[in-house]
């Protein structure tokens, strides 16, 4: 019998959901930060087994807010829960709150089976963690409660078989040498937008967005021009550095990433671009791949 479905993974920013998808897959879907707000579009990762596919559904974390980006960003989570056939919330042991309590108690009337995860155990005690799990037993509806490390790759296998037992019996429903729905351009404008995530502090990661200009693969040889879209004149400063030296740090990193990808040799040439507002105006978002109706 063969097992199919579709997986979302819901919670807080930065509790480790695109790690966890990761790991699962055991390829790089998803790009991950120490920084909240690192996954902006909804994107699958699928895990390929011999009787199985299991198709993980990666979702921005939960935020409100009112700018164009917060309402996309909010919706994409609302409809990752819609049309799956099991929901993980995901905790970080280190920061459990009323958040994530609230996010919990809203799957009660899901159709699906509904799993708690929590993650990050690697840096936290079983002491610590003890009221709240106690506390999470409370929540009779959910199916299974598992604590793990996405990082460390622990007790993977206990969430995998959990998840493997409620998956209904079911088609293949993407080639089974794909890992991802996303394509290679957009895997290399979200690789620019990690190493900028890494780099860069304060309040700019998260008022930039990455566009690809030109993409040209050959046999030996893939050929990049990304532009770094940014909010204001000084953030652009910023991000070329003194001498470029700040935009030369963020391509020599995604040139190294890109180019395990790829298997080929990359050249990556990375422009910073000003345009004030992007995240509240509709057709930029749309034109940066963050669409409503794409959700
Ligand atoms: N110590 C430890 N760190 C982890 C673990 N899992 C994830 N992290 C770290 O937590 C940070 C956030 O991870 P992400 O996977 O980007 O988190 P996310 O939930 O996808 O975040 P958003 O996309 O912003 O919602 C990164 O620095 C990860 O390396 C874990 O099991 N242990
Ligand atoms: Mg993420």
């Amino acid at each position: 019998m063969f097992k199919s479905g579709f997986i979302a993974v819901i919670g807080k920013p930065n509790v480790g959901k695109s790690t966890l998808i990761n790991a699962l897959v055991g390829e790089k879907v998803s790009i991950t930060s120490p920084k909240p707000q690192t996954t902006r579009n909804k994107l699958l990762g699928i895990k390929n087994g011999e009787d199985y596919q299991m198709i993980f559904v990666d979702t921005p974390g939960l935020q409100h807010g009112q700018s164009g980006l917060n309402k996309y960003l909010e919706k994409s989570t609302e409809s990752a829960t819609k049309d799956v056939d099991a929901i993980v919330v995901l905790l970080d042991a280190g920061k459990i709150n009323k958040m994530d309590y609230d996010l919990i108690e809203k799957q009660k009337g899901q159709k699906v089976p509904v799993f708690v995860v929590v993650n990050k155990i690697d840096i936290s005690s079983y002491e610590k963690l003890y009221p709240f799990l106690a506390k999470l037993n409370e929540y009779k509806f959910v199916h299974k409660f598992v604590t793990l490390s996405a990082l460390r790759k622990r007790n993977l296998d206990a969430l995998t078989t959990a998840l493997l037992e409620v998956l209904p019996e079911g088609p293949a429903y993407f080639d089974r040498e794909q890992y991802t729905d996303k394509n290679l351009r957009f895997i290399v404008s979200e690789m620019v937008r990690e190493k900028a995530l890494l780099y860069l502090q304060e309040e700019i990661p998260h008022g930039i967005a990455v566009s690809i200009i030109t993409f040209e693969q050959n046999k030996n040889l893939t050929k990049i021009s990304a532009e770094i879209v940014c909010s204001s004149q000084r953030h652009k400063q910023i991000i070329i550095g003194s001498n470029g030296a700040m935009l030369k740090k963020i391509g020599t990193a995604a040139r190294a990433e890109i180019e395990k990808l790829t298997m080929t040799k990359v050249n990556l040439e990375l422009f910073v671009k000003v345009s004030e507002g992007w995240q509240k105006d509709k057709h930029m978002l749309s034109e940066l791949g963050y669409d409503i109706k794409d959700i």
